[in-house]
């Protein structure tokens, strides 16, 4: 019996997915994806906004070698807040082939940050997305980038597009590499070239220390088709946002599966099919090697 009632309505990952189309090259990196729990050993956090199923290191182990990655990049999910014991349980299993972005705490000592970092832990995560999180000062957050700099840590940034404009100043100043997860979540029914994605792409374009994930395509698409039944050309509206990223900015972008894809609605992806999106963005060898390779090698194993 599961410790925790899974939130109503919750989607558990896809069992057996489909063997990919596209081979990964070799060395490839998964650079965003979860461990949940297990409940029982590592209990969710009271502050969570949400309940998800089981979704264990051995589980995501598994999903790596049958995709055909190498290594995993695991964030700290929302729903264990700033207790970072499964994570860093799955990046010591992992034996080398992870690394982790925590959540930290105003508060947060010396000594734990260096067991975070003995572990492989390289980033922060700073999240902005109102239904997964409670609201933090910037100031508390500043003082956290400013602790985790020195390590060389990266901070990992998680907005809606339409917030963009206003966390600008903030972002702007953190000390540190930011990655942006999921392209800063378009709306990928407003024109790529209207003002909304500009502004994106001028974030990058100024700021040469902003990296983006050019990952998310089943919680961004809109018109699908899903990731489903053999469907190797999916989330097609995706596709132009995030080739474009892709391509004016191929050494500051990352792609991850999402596994075990928290918080979906309406349907769960086959993992192995949305590894057959990674070609309709990154359309040459050269760029899906500095995508899957070079890039998450540099930020994370150097
Ligand atoms: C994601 C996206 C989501 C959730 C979280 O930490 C989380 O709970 O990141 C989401 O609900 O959009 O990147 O996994």
């Amino acid at each position: 019996m599961d410790t925790f009632q899974k939130t109503p309505g919750w989607l558990d990952w896809h069992q057996g997915p489909t063997r990919p189309q596209f081979k990964v090259p070799p060395g490839s990196v998964d650079a965003h994806c979860h461990v949940f729990g297990p409940g029982n050993q590592f209990p969710f956090a009271p502050e969570r906004k949400y309940t998800p199923c089981d979704a264990s290191k051995a589980e995501l182990f598994a999903l790596r070698d049958f995709l055909g990655f190498d290594k995993n990049v695991i964030v700290q999910a929302t729903c264990h807040g700033s207790d970072n014991r499964a994570l860093v349980d799955a990046l010591i299993a992992a034996n080398g082939k992870a690394k982790g972005v925590a959540t930290g705490k105003r508060g947060i000592t010396d000594q734990q940050l260096k067991d975070l970092h003995a572990a492989g832990v390289r980033g922060v995560r700073f999240n902005f997305v109102k239904r997964l999180v409670d609201f933090t000062p910037k100031d508390e957050l500043l003082e956290i980038a400013d602790r985790i700099a020195p390590l060389g840590w990266h901070v990992v940034i998680y907005f809606e597009a339409v917030d963009l404009p206003e966390l600008w100043d903030f972002f702007t100043a953190l000390p540190t590499t930011v990655v942006v997860d999921h392209m800063g979540r378009p709306d990928v029914t407003k024109p790529i070239d209207g003002p909304e994605f500009t502004l994106f792409q001028k974030f990058m374009r100024d700021n040469p220390n902003v990296w983006s994930k050019v990952s998310c395509p089943e919680r961004l698409s809109v018109t699908g088709p899903p990731a489903l039944d053999g469907e190797r050309n999916a989330y097609r509206d995706v596709v132009p946002f995030g080739k474009r990223i892709v391509e004016e900015f191929p050494d500051r972008v990352l792609w991850g599966t999402d596994w075990p894809h928290p918080n979906l609605k309406n349907h769960m992806p086959d993992d192995g099919l949305l590894v057959d999106f990674i070609p309709h963005i990154a359309a040459t060898r050269e760029l899906q090697h500095k995508m899957l390779v070079d890039n998450p090698l540099r930020l994370y194993w150097s």
